[in-house]
């Protein structure tokens, strides 16, 4: 069986993992990301790390084609077509990985799943309406809703949480309910706490502290801490310079019951949520 049936199939465990953590794979076919902004604009490129990433052991591969770093600018409709569409069209050619678009535009998202991907990802929590889940429901494709407020321009201006993770999981909640409502099955809903959105590096700390509340909203978990500067707030590092603060970050979210870890570094990754889900596991069946 493919990675990418199993990935249908309930359960995102490929064969060779013990634990079940799937590993998506960034894709930013943009100039402007913030870690890998401008390297993947050439859609040959694009593809050939695509391929890379798939060969390193990434399940999920996710084509972005507009950064969502906070100040960046929106990017229209036709240019964000033409970034993700031939690179989606290429990969989802290779069974092995499901991909996934990473948009907020519902024509995006139709003609990436069009182009052969199985799955969206929105980073806007659903705020602009329910076209989006319909989309998926339609192709019967996967959802991530991931946690936000505000867009990108302004989502750090402002910040007031009470209780973060209260507050991102009745949000996140919400959102899945509503994409329920729109016709996509829970078993194809993703929920994300959005690390980096909208959110001080305490705030990112306090939900990875936490994940284990999301987990217990009964939706699968996905986290993308990857290179954030949330680490480099704590260790003072650069963006490319970020792997042990990534690999810790990812731990925490695996051993708190996260499902799928969305990451730059595919392969020191899948090793670290590896580990982690293995004790995870060790320490339910001691508990049990
Ligand atoms: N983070 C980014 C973008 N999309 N999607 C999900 N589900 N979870 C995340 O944490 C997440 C996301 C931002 O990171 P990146 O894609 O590396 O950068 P940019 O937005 O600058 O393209």
């Amino acid at each position: 069986m493919t990675r990418r049936a199993t990935l249908y199939a309930d359960s995102v465990v490929s064969s060779e993992l013990a634990a079940p953590v799937a590993i998506m794979g960034v894709l930013n076919v943009t100039p402007d990301s913030f870690s890998d902004g401008g390297r993947y604009l050439d859609p040959e490129r694009a593809v050939a790390r695509g391929l890379e990433m798939i060969e390193q052991g990434a399940e999920m591969i996710d084509v972005g084609g507009e950064s969502t770093r906070p100040g960046s600018r929106p990017v229209d409709e036709s240019e964000e077509l033409r970034r993700v569409v031939p690179v989606i069209e290429r990969l989802a050619a290779n069974e092995e990985a499901l991909i996934s678009v990473d948009t907020t535009k519902p024509p995006v998202a139709r003609a990436a799943l069009e182009a052969g991907a199985g799955m969206i990802n929105d980073v806007s929590t659903l705020r602009q309406g329910d076209e989006l889940a319909e989309t998926a429901a339609a192709g019967g494709a996967e959802l991530v809703v991931m946690h936000s407020r505000k867009r990108p321009e302004d989502m750090q201006d402002g910040i007031r949480y009470e209780d973060i993770v209260r507050e991102v999981s009745q949000e996140l909640e919400e959102a899945a309910r509503r994409a329920e409502r729109a016709g996509v099955p829970p078993d194809r809903i993703w929920i994300d706490p959005g690390i980096g959105f909208a959110k001080t590096a305490e705030h990112n700390v306090e939900l990875l502290a936490r994940i284990g509340d999301l987990a217990a909203l009964g939706y699968r978990v996905i986290v993308g801490p990857s290179r954030k500067s949330f680490i480099g707030r704590l260790t003072g590092a650069p963006v490319d310079d970020r792997l042990g603060g990534t690999a810790a970050a990812v731990t925490a979210a695996v051993m708190g019951g996260a499902r799928a870890v969305r990451v730059h570094d595919v392969g020191m990754m899948k090793q670290a949520a590896a580990i982690a889900g293995e004790i995870a596991r060790r320490r339910g069946d001691a508990r049990a």
